[in-house]
């Protein structure tokens, strides 16, 4: 695995900023290409109103200051069989290379089903397209940058044309991660937490790697430490981050360190979320913790406590981290680079914080339950 500035020996890339080199990568991604830095930010999120795009930040007037985030638009469901799934219509059999996913390093939530498709093994059944760390003035698109990969199926330079493509009078935001069917050519699905249930089974009978994640006996146990994780601790995050009052920031941190708190307390008594079973459940948390100490403390000031305050929730997010694949998955780089010079009322200069240094690939305590 490589650490920091080990990586510029070993790898193609060379080290253009500090935080390039005092960063801990764990294994670069075979995609990354660095292009010379990023555009200066000018600090605009949208979204499409009729097919249309319009720069537009996060309206938090209307909810006293608090951030709330829409409910997700395409929800057909891949399954074995192209039978319809828990909602949406059927007629999305899985198949091999019939479906593209488009991803955003930075995002906790397309990296959910980056993890799931690489526990499942599905690299060669299911291609991506990666947009820039930098979400611009027609929000995410796929200039030339770190870790970009072009959208080869829909040769689209902004993911709106995508959502546009699929709908041509589109309206509402436009999320990654979104799953692409290029037989019907439209998105599947654009909802995270349901991606990454049809890449833990569906591909099963075509070669998919072992491992269930959504086993049938820990359902129930599962979606409850998922609604909660949600509310406090992946949402909570956000909630405190674009929160535009004192209250519904103060509101969203304590409710959310309160969670890290029981969380802490529940993960000195068994190795995951859910007993001693690695489940979804643990997964959906992974992205928000990895992202926490680099991004979420200061960006979205939620600074009550570091998770590298906590032994457990320290000692699990390593224990995660070293699954093998996993930390393919992760550049901390582009999670820092895309919130702090993205988000332009919250950090106007766009100026990256350079620390801080984190070894996820130390020695653990974690197989202390086994
Ligand atoms: N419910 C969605 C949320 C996805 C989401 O909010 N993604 C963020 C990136 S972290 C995004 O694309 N935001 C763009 C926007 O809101 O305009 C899911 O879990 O898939």
């Amino acid at each position: 695995m490589a650490e920091g500035c080990e990586c510029c020996c070993r790898c193609r890339f060379s080290i253009k900023r500090i935080s390039d080199a005092i960063f801990v990568l764990g294994e670069r991604l075979e995609t990354v290409k660095l292009a010379g830095g990023f555009e200066q930010a000018s600090g605009n999120m949208g979204l499409l109103i009729d097919g249309q795009w319009h720069d537009q930040w996060y309206d938090t007037e209307k909810h006293g200051g608090k951030f709330k985030r829409d409910a997700s638009s395409f929800r057909n469901w891949v399954t074995a069989d192209g039978s319809a799934g828990p909602s949406g219509e059927g007629g999305f059999k899985a198949e091999p290379g019939r479906y593209h996913l488009y991803l955003s390093l930075a995002c906790p939530w397309a990296h959910r089903t980056m993890i799931f498709r690489r526990l499942k093994g599905l690299q060669n059944m299911i291609s991506v397209a990666i947009v820039n760390a930098y979400m611009g003035d027609q929000g995410w698109n796929f200039a030339p940058g770190r870790g970009v990969v072009p959208d080869i199926v829909n040769d689209t330079q902004y993911l709106h044309q995508v959502y546009t493509a699929a709908k041509p009078d589109y309206s509402g935001r436009v999320t990654v991660p979104v799953l692409w069917d290029r037989e019907r050519q439209t998105i599947v699905n654009n909802e995270s937490s349901e991606i990454i249930r049809m890449f833990n089974s569906a591909f099963d009978q075509l070669g998919a790697r072992p491992g269930d994640y959504y086993p049938e006996s820990l359902r129930q146990a599962i979606d409850e430490i998922n609604a909660f994780v949600y509310s406090n601790i992946n949402n909570g995050v956000y909630k405190a981050g674009f929160a535009t009052s004192q209250d519904a920031y103060e509101q969203a941190v304590i409710a959310l360190f309160e969670a890290l708190g029981m969380l802490e307390q529940r993960l000195g008594e068994q190795r995951y979320l859910v007993g001693n079973t690695l489940t979804e459940a643990d997964w959906r948390l992974f992205t928000t913790l990895i992202r926490f100490d680099s991004v979420y403390v200061g960006h979205f000031k939620c600074n009550l406590k570091r998770i590298a305050d906590y032994p457990n929730l320290s000692n699990y997010l390593c224990d995660l981290y070293q699954v093998p694949g996993v930390s393919e998955t992760i550049d901390l780089e582009s999670c820092k680079q895309h919130y702090y010079q993205s988000h332009q009322t919250i950090n106007p200069t766009g100026v990256v914080p350079v620390g801080p240094g984190l070894d996820l690939g130390r020695p653990h305590d974690r197989d202390r339950f086994d």
